[in-house]
Formats: structure tokens, C-alpha cells, sequence
């Protein structure tokens, strides 16, 4: 699977001056891998704006581009040869990356991420892997002998369709002892096939009567609970209203004579009003010591 490198960068708009500290790279070599572009990722933009790429290289040179991020469909990729840069900086000792957005008032833009690609668009599943200094025993700013660090690997599907079965493999890095891994749970909804369920289907409780859903059938058996496994940890909203932290696992909330029950675990008891005929929804969220993710 490949390793994709994410930069983090300064946006900057026209109208605010922004000191870009022009060193913070670190002599980034941005042609690792034989990239020979930038990779600008949109979510989304009303209209046509420019985008101007300064790239600053050791010895205060800068190399410039303008690129026109087009209005219309998203997500888009717009593809930023390193070819079409002019100025006398480099690639290969990158300090500071700024991108400017000059627009028209009214006009949205909404950027996902600027990276370095081959591609003129993300491959269809991809991992980034990112690593940090989680203690700087030294005070050096960078990982030492002794210093703990974190690494995140971050597995995207770019396409529309599901991906199972993905797989994520990696060496552990050179001089370093891989500790404890944790994988961040993913929830997915539940529920009846349809809005309108029949006896036996999943979720469906008969008239007057309390629904009783063990762990077995809950929440939680369609989830990724990843590692250490996940639990819920709140649930609300829908037909209780307010947010999903209204209520804790574990406790009972009521809606106009219906009360629900839902448990760490992923049971849950709901008992309907006399008359309560149709759907009752809620949201609930799982988390784990690293993350958390909410669903329906
Ligand atoms: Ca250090
Ligand atoms: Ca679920």
C-alpha cells in the first residue's frame, strides 16, 4: 500500500498578513519517491478562484505557481506539476510551503489538502502514515534515543464504493520499538432494512410490547470496535432530541412515553408508549482509549 506524504501547510488570504516562518520544514525534500507535482485535494468551490503555490527553499529562494481551482463538481483534484513553477528555489530542501486564495467576496472554497502526487488524482485506497514526538526527553524538537513517539496511519477509500478485506502492512521503522498498537472503531448504522420493518426484522418491536435487544444483536455487532475494543459511550438526538452526549450508557432517557435503555454493550431496551406506532431513532457514539466515532 503506498505511503503518501502529507504536508501540513499555511493558508493564507490577501486581506491578513501572516509571517510565514520560512524554515519550519526542515530542508524537506519534496521529490521523495520520484513526486514530481503537487496534489491539491477540494471538497468544495462555488466559483472559479486562483491559487498561488510559494514553495521557499533553503537559501530564501522561492519557486511560484498560480493555479485556477474551477468551480463545479466535488471532491475535485486539481494537479500542480512542480514543471510549471517558475522562480530560482528548489524542490529538494523545501523550508515553508504558503498557499494565497485570491477570490471574489461570496466565493467558498473549501480545501482538503495539499499533497506531493505523480497522480492527477488519490489512488482509490490509501494509507498515510504520520509520526510524532509523544515526549521530548531532550528538548531537541525531534525524536532522540529514549523519546516515545506516536505513529498514525490514516487509511482513506477515495472511492464510492466499499473496499473490505483492506489490509495495512508497514515495517516497523529503524531504530525503533513498536509498543502498543491501538486501531480507532468505526460504527455503522442499525436498524430495520426499511422504514417500514415487519415482525423479525432486526430493530423491529411489536405494538405495546418492550423490545429487548441483547449485545449479541446490538449496536454493536455491525461495528469496527477496533483495538482495545470499543464500547458506547453516549447516546441521543433523533426522536430524544438534543445532542448525542444527553445521556450516558447505561442510562434510560424518555421521549413522549417511550424509554429507551442502551448499555455499553451495545444492548438496549426500549419500552413504547401504549399508542407509539412508527420509527424511533437516536444516535449513539463508541469510543476507545484512541478515538471516537459516531453513528445512528
Ligand atoms: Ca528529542
Ligand atoms: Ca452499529
Amino acid at each position: 500500500m503506498a505511503l503518501a506524504t502529507l504536508l501540513v501547510l499555511c493558508l493564507v488570504f490577501p486581506a491578513s498578513a501572516v509571517t510565514i516562518a520560512t524554515t519550519g520544514l526542515g530542508s524537506l525534500n519534496l521529490t521523495t519517491g520520484s513526486q514530481d507535482a503537487f496534489l491539491l485535494g477540494v471538497n468544495s468551490c462555488n466559483q472559479s478562484v486562483n491559487v498561488t503555490i510559494t514553495v521557499y527553499s533553503s537559501g530564501a529562494t522561492t519557486k511560484t505557481a498560480t493555479i485556477v481551482v474551477p468551480a463545479g463538481t466535488t471532491p475535485n483534484y486539481v494537479q500542480i506539476p512542480f514543471s510549471t513553477f517558475t522562480g530560482t528555489g528548489n524542490f529538494t530542501s523545501v523550508g515553508a510551503i504558503q498557499l494565497v486564495v485570491n477570490s471574489s467576496p461570496g466565493a467558498s472554497l473549501v480545501l482538503d489538502f495539499l499533497r506531493t502526487s505523480s497522480t492527477a488524482s488519490p489512488p482509490l485506497v490509501e494509507a498515510t502514515l504520520t509520526d510524532v514526538v509523544l515526549v521530548d526527553n531532550d528538548g531537541n524538537g525531534k525524536a532522540s534515543a529514549g523519546d516515545p513517539l506516536r505513529y498514525i496511519v490514516r487509511i482513506n477509500n477515495n472511492d464510492v464504493v466499499a473496499k473490505p478485506g483492506v489490509n495495512f502492512s508497514a515495517p516497523t521503522p529503524a531504530n525503533t520499538t513498536l509498543g502498543a498498537v491501538s486501531t480507532t472503531p468505526i460504527a455503522r448504522n442499525d436498524g430495520p432494512p426499511s422504514a417500514s420493518s415487519t415482525p423479525g426484522q432486526a430493530f423491529h418491536g411489536s405494538f405495546n410490547t418492550t423490545l429487548n435487544i441483547p449485545a449479541a444483536a446490538g449496536l454493536l455487532t455491525n461495528d469496527f470496535v477496533g483495538s482495545p475494543a470499543a464500547l458506547v459511550t453516549f447516546f441521543g438526538g433523533g426522536s430524544l432530541g438534543g445532542p448525542i452526549t444527553d445521556n450516558a450508557a447505561g442510562t434510560s432517557a424518555a421521549a413522549s412515553g417511550n424509554t429507551l435503555t442502551v448499555n455499553a454493550d451495545g444492548s438496549l431496551t426500549f419500552v413504547p408508549s401504549s399508542t407509539f406506532v412508527g420509527n424511533f431513532t437516536f444516535s449513539y457514539r463508541i469510543a476507545n482509549s484512541g478515538a471516537v466515532r459516531t453513528l445512528r
